[in-house]
């Protein structure tokens, strides 16, 4: 049986233009700060600041809007450990047999390696899990799939809310993907549905952190304009 839609009326705010661009320009502005981290203080954040992220990624279009997503937030220290251990053996594996010199090149500038301290530095590790199908009911009540529509895309662009909503609110964050990342289903016991996406370490910086001194492609190199 298909659902008739409900509507309601939009709830938009109509800016002034002078208003527009000093928000747009504002965004940028910060938005262009955001750098991948990897030195992270073990100074706490408040849960409130990681609970609002989540709200605004949980505020991203998807397929269908089946918000085809979880977002597990790791706090404990032990678990922080397991999984560091877990990423760090993958990683050796990748960075010392499975990535191609190719990889590994394209890799240099950012001055990467196996180790992955920042896993348990962080005072909080967001895994994001990818729901590649959802769980209904059947009119028996039997369990039973539903098909998810766009959700690598919609994953995406939820992970892109979250990493902006944690820089505006002053936090450091790092977009990490040890590959395979099936052992972040099992340490955290996900269901079979649940797919790793990306694990984000989300704190301050270490008081002497440095980051790649790499640069952004211009408006001209990634805009075109008919
Ligand atoms: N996953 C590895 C390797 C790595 C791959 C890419 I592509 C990067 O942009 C950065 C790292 C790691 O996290 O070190």
């Amino acid at each position: 049986m298909t659902k008739a839609p409900l509507f309601q009326p939009l709830d938009f705010d109509r800016l002034s233009p002078t208003e527009q661009i000093r928000r747009s320009d504002e965004f940028l502005g910060r938005m262009l700060k955001r750098r991948s981290v990897r030195h992270f203080s073990s100074q706490p954040v408040p849960f409130e600041l990681i609970a609002n992220a989540i709200r605004a990624a949980g505020s991203a279009p998807s397929g269908a809007n089946q918000q085809p997503w979880t977002f597990v937030v790791i706090g404990d220290p032990d678990l922080k450990r397991q999984i560091r251990r877990a990423a760090e053996a993958e990683e050796k594996e990748s960075y010392e047999r499975r990535m191609s010199q190719e990889w590994l090149e394209a890799l240099a500038p950012l001055g990467t390696d196996w180790r992955k301290p920042h896993i348990e530095d962080a005072p909080y590790v967001i895994v994001v899990f990818r729901q590649a199908y959802g769980i209904g009911q059947d009119e028996a009540g039997k369990k039973k799939r539903v098909m998810h529509y766009y959700s690598e895309e919609s994953v995406g662009i939820a992970v892109g809310f979250l990493l902006a909503a944690l820089h505006i609110a002053g936090l450091a964050t790092l977009t990490h993907t040890p590959s395979p990342m099936k052992f972040l289903a099992r340490i955290l016991d996900r269901p079979a549905n649940e797919r790793p996406y990306v694990l984000i370490p989300v704190g301050y910086p270490a008081a002497e952190a440095r980051v790649p001194a790499i640069s952004k492609k211009s408006l001209d190199e990634i805009m075109l304009t008919r």
